[in-house]
């Protein structure tokens, strides 16, 4: 069995910083220590190894608004991986009326030319008894989260007796729901009214969808994941106006995540405004990007701890798809890409600029992702036993990001022209070394399904809606209890 090791670099975990040689056999982390030797050495000196990153949301060829995302299995995780990100959490996207599993299956199909480790979370996009059963089978194999949508009216929303009954069930399997927040009724309306008041532009995308829209939606969904007894995780916490609820919630010891998008953090609302159409609209995406209190606000929240991951919510369509909406913002293919950039761009604007340290980096990239997600420490961790899933970063490597020589299948980035410090020199996928300063040897296929682990007894305790009030009939002299 060949052996690698990792010599004269500095590991960074989300806890420690410490100078170590890592050893790894069979694609594991075999040993940690002074001084260790493989067939293979790896030079990190001057360079940081760290969990690689983990991106918990892509929408890798999702079929969406008419047509499919432009990045699939290949060359999503070909981008994550050049970026530092070792792993992947997709989304299984049942029709309405569709089988989770018959989902599932469809999912399955797509991950054969993944080049790194991939999960799912399912999506709950109807009820009825069949979705009430099926919930069982997919916690069985090891999809544990389940996604719910309270936008995308008429196509994948969900209303709230649907989400009280899916949270309720989802909190029975020891699974987690996760949320995109949004008042879809309100984005509808206020879509509508642009509309026919002549907006019809890329801006007006952001008009439909503002802070309000996503701060009441994220404070429903925490109130009704209390009541059901259930964790819960919002996806793309774009705005002070969720990010308040969120840290309520928190504070009064509720199980809630908020996950800040790297977009979010780094880019504004300015963009919608911008004259050429293109660059706007290649920026569409929901929710749309906010000005500069908000994302101070999302940054604050990552170091109190607040806030808990950056993803991308990677769904990347090309100038000609995007173009299907000009003469009607509403039909611009939702979603931007970043797959590949999360990993710098975050270090850049967050280490670079002090506001994050390289351990939390790391919480907030890796490690609290996986605890979160319940995969932790075989991902996540530099540990004795965790997959090899790692990367060696080095913090002075410098580049301008351009679509020119991604990965990504698109034909522009919306980093485009951004500066950053702070690359991977090496990425490592269960030991596979899958990128060299920027050269790619990772391997098609070679991407497997990590299956999760319920969170069990630590949602039982939840509920207080539950703990309050005891549901139970009061009996009263000479009248029958209810139910009669
Ligand atoms: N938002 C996007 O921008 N794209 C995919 C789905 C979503 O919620
Ligand atoms: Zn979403
Ligand atoms: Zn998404
Ligand atoms: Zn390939």
């Amino acid at each position: 069995m060949t052996t690698t090791a990792i010599r004269n670099g500095t590991i960074v975990t989300a806890d420690l910083t410490y100078k170590a040689d890592v050893l790894i056999e069979n694609g594991r982390i075999a040993a940690i220590g002074p001084g260790l030797t493989g067939d293979t050495t790896l030079d990190a000196t001057g360079c940081l190894v760290m969990p690689g990153g983990i991106d918990p949301h892509t929408h890798l060829e999702m079929p969406f608004m008419g047509t499919y995302s432009a990045d699939d299995f290949d060359s999503g995780t070909r981008a994550a991986l050049a970026g530092g990100t070792t792993m992947v959490v997709d989304f299984a996207l049942p029709v309405p009326g569709q089988g989770l599993l018959d989902a599932l299956k469809i999912w399955d199909n797509k991950t054969a030319r993944a080049h790194c480790d991939y999960s799912f979370h399912m999506a709950v996009t109807w009820w009825g008894e069949q979705v009430f059963s099926e919930m069982a089978d997919i916690v069985d194999r090891g999809i544990t989260s389940f996604k719910h949508f309270m936008a995308y009216k008429g196509a994948l929303m969900v209303n709230d007796d649907e989400l009280f009954a899916s949270f309720s069930r989802v909190g029975e399997l020891g699974g987690i729901a996760l949320v995109h927040a949004e008042n879809g009724d309100v984005v509808a309306e206020l879509s509508a009214r642009l509309l026919a008041e002549g907006n019809t532009g890329p801006e007006a995308h952001a008009y439909s969808r503002p802070p309000q829209v996503e701060g009441e939606a994220t404070n429903r969904a925490i109130m009704i994941a209390d009541m059901a007894g259930v964790p819960l995780y919002v996806v793309h916490t774009s705005c002070e106006d969720a990010h308040e609820a969120i840290r309520r919630a928190r504070q009064a010891g509720k199980r809630v995540w908020g996950e800040p998008l790297i977009q979010h953090l780094v880019l504004d609302d300015g963009e919608y405004r911008h004259p050429d159409w293109d660059h706007a609209a290649r920026r569409v995406m929901s929710p749309p990007f906010r000005d500069k209190r908000h994302q101070d606000s999302l940054w604050a929240g990552l170091a109190a701890g607040s806030l808990s991951c950056v993803a991308t919510d990677h769904c990347a369509f090309t100038t000609e798809q995007k173009r299907t909406g000009i003469g009607d913002f509403t039909k611009i293919p939702n979603g931007t890409g970043g797959l590949q950039d999360r990993m710098p761009v975050l270090w850049t604007e967050g280490v670079g600029t002090g506001r994050l340290t390289p351990n939390e980096f790391v919480a907030v990239t890796s490690t609290n992702i996986a605890k979160i997600l319940g995969m932790y420490p075989r991902k996540g961790a530099v540990l004795v036993g965790s997959d090899a899933d790692l990367v060696v970063w080095d913090p002075h490597a410098e580049k301008t990001i351009s679509a020119e020589g991604q990965q990504s299948a698109i034909d522009y980035n919306v980093f485009e022209g951004r500066r950053v410090k702070g690359l991977p020199r090496f990425v490592l996928s269960r030991g596979h070394v899958a990128v060299t300063e920027g050269v790619m040897s990772s391997r098609e296929g070679h991407g497997a399904f990590v299956a999760r682990e319920p969170r069990g007894e630590v949602n039982r305790a939840l509920s207080s809606w539950k703990a309050l009030t005891a549901p139970r009939p009061v009996e009263r002299a000479g009248i029958p209890a209810s139910g009669v």
